[in-house]
């Protein structure tokens, strides 16, 4: 029982000073949300990354602006555009990892009421190393960085 107690307080120390680390190992930049040009279709996000790890990977992410967001790939076949969901995306070699109109994005659905333009949505990026990173995003109209979505 005891040895068990101690064992949990250590634990607790080495969250503790995992916490305290204060130089994420990834950071988030120009965040953006557009909104849909039909209520009830999907939305999409945009973001740039910089990790200071090699071979990290961006697994997931979450909003408050939305019930469920995926990672998609946007691919050129001939005439036709479409997309692909992506079980994860990893970083350049250099680090950069970027989410832009026409290439990746993340797919937004159930976008929830009251994120209209102008409003502050927040995401959470989940990693394959580094602990999870928020960032603001500003909340968009249609059409602004999201004309590749016209067949979804
Ligand atoms: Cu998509």
């Amino acid at each position: 029982m005891r040895k068990s107690h101690s064992r949990a307080a250590m634990l607790g120390i080495l969250a503790l000073l995992a916490g305290c680390d204060r130089s994420p190992k990834v950071e988030a930049a120009d965040a953006v949300i557009t909104l849909p040009a039909l209520a009830g279709q999907p939305g999409a996000a945009y973001f740039r990354l910089e990790s200071r790890a090699p071979g990290e990977r961006l697994l997931r992410i979450e909003t408050d602006a939305a019930t469920r967001a995926e990672l998609h790939e946007t691919m050129t076949k001939g005439n036709m555009a479409g997309m692909a969901p992506l079980a994860s995306a990893p970083f350049d070699a250099d680090g950069k990892l970027d989410f832009q109109p026409g290439g990746r994005h993340a797919m937004l659905f159930g976008i929830k009421p009251g994120f209209a333009v102008g409003a502050k949505a927040k995401i959470v990026f989940h990693f394959e190393k580094a602990p999870p990173v928020t960032a603001i995003a500003e909340v968009r109209g249609p059409g602004q960085g999201h004309a590749d979505h016209a067949g979804h």
